[in-house]
């Protein structure tokens, strides 16, 4: 390699006498201050450059030597008095390459931020990484102190999924029968992932919950539904909604009629006559059980009969019983569905409550309304996966007719997990 050497007052100035002689062809060795600016003395820096062929396809292949010279930093930097960073190398080769605006303060910052970037991001990774570390760590000391009772020991990749299910209000045994089924069928291989976990866990629930898919009334059949339930939880404005979705909302449009029970509150049974009128449809009312039948036989041209019932507190006996006598007093050949209807937004101990309360009614299927004023689901599922009644519907607002859904199992894990989003009705 024949190494050649060239001053000049700067070390930019010996790079461009290089480039005068040597053109772009080289490799930079060194550049060293000769001789340092004093009185009466300029400057003097020398820059050594190799050129050799063989040289040229080593660095070359190390990527060394692709640059051309002027973008080169020096492989031995010995002299301490030239400073070798990148804005000043910088510096330097826009002033060889003659570019005519001098760096901008902006293009010095953006260089420096752009040779800072990776370290810092180094750092904010390795940050990061430990905080995850810790936080594992501490999930796990709660986890180890509060997993549940149960004669297996709970791996911590099932935190996750067992806080969101306690906090969801779900039956804790409950919660601790589905963790004991999982850990005795899940395959070994799932459980070492907290998303795989997850899935299995939301699968096992979606197959726990009885769920009556809706069904219309085959030809010459007819459906006959009746809502029974605490007031105030949403039964007239179900009905309505009910009521709307199969006389208008439906690719086929069935007769509806309806039935109130609803008489000793004259503004109840104007609530419901209200929605008869708009949506013209039969209405009936019954004061005294004998009459029920007599209702339901007067609308039997009709595909669906919806019934409202009294409003009545759970602990209403008196109210409950009057349905029950209307039910027996039942002597035509219709069977009637009944529904009890609850808010989402009571615990799981009330719903129970309220479902004794009415059970004498036979309950066929549970619907759950108010869903959008609550945040935990995991009541729903208990009072379904105990009493292994299927639910039928949701009420998810107060909208007649939009906010109903018909339930499926996928929609309420969906709530219990995530919460509830309007925009996956
Ligand atoms: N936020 C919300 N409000 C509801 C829902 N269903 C009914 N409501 C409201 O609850 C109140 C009582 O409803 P109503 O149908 O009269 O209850 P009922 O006494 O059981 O017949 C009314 O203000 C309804 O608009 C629901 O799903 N979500
Ligand atoms: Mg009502």
């Amino acid at each position: 390699m024949k190494v050649l050497t060239f001053t000049g007052k700067s070390p930019s100035e010996a790079l461009k006498n290089a480039r005068i002689e040597i053109g772009d062809e080289g490799m930079l060795i060194e550049t060293r201050e000769i001789q340092k600016k004093a009185l009466g003395k300029e400057p003097l820096y020398e820059i050594v450059v190799g050129v050799d062929e063989e040289d040229v396809k080593k660095h070359n292949a190390n990527n060394l030597y692709k640059k051309p010279l002027q973008n080169q930093k020096p492989i031995k930097q010995e002299s301490k008095d030239v400073l070798y960073n990148i804005s000043n190398a910088a510096a330097q080769i826009s002033e060889i390459a003659d570019v005519t605006s001098p760096m901008s303060e902006y293009s010095k910052v953006k260089t420096q931020v752009r040779q800072s970037e990776p370290k810092e991001l180094k750092e904010i990774k390795s940050q990061i990484s430990k905080l995850g570390d810790k936080v594992n760590l501490i999930q796990n000391m709660f986890w180890d102190e509060k997993s549940p009772e149960i004669e297996t020991q709970i791996p911590p990749e099932f935190a996750e999924i067992y806080r969101l299910a306690s906090q969801s209000g779900m039956d804790s045994e409950h919660l601790n029968d589905i963790m004991r089924m999982t850990l005795t069928h899940m395959p070994l291989q799932m459980r070492e992932n907290s998303t795989t976990v997850k899935r299995y866990f939301q699968t096992l629930l979606r197959k726990m919950i009885p769920i009556r898919l809706e069904s219309m009334p085959g030809i010459g059949a007819k459906k006959v539904i009746m809502l029974v339930g605490p007031t105030g939880v949403g039964k007239t404005t179900s009905i309505a909604k009910l009521a709307a979705r199969y006389s208008y909302l439906m690719e086929k449009k069935y007769k509806v009629g309806l039935v109130v029970l609803d008489t000793y509150r004259i503004g109840a049974v104007e609530q419901l006559m209200q929605y008869a009128r708009m949506m013209k449809l039969g209405i009936e009312t019954v004061v005294d059980p004998p009459e029920f039948a007599t209702a339901l036989d007067a609308l039997k041209y009709c595909d669906y009969i919806l019934i409202d019932t009294m409003g009545s507190s759970p602990y209403d006996k008196g109210k409950i019983e009057k349905i029950h006598e209307c039910l027996n007093a039942n002597d035509t050949e219709f069977n009637v569905d009944v529904v009890l209807t609850m808010p989402s937004s009571i615990k799981y101990d009330d719903m129970k409550i309220t479902y004794e309360n009415f059970s004498n009614l036979g309950i066929d299927t549970l619907m759950f309304t108010k869903l959008d004023e609550t945040k935990g689901y995991g009541n729903i599922f208990s009072l379904a996966y105990d009493t292994k009644k299927p639910i039928s519907y949701f009420s998810v607002g107060q909208e007649v007719p939009e906010d109903l859904v018909c339930a499926t199992s996928e929609f309420l894990i969906e709530c219990l997990l995530h919460g509830f989003n309007r925009s996956k009705i």
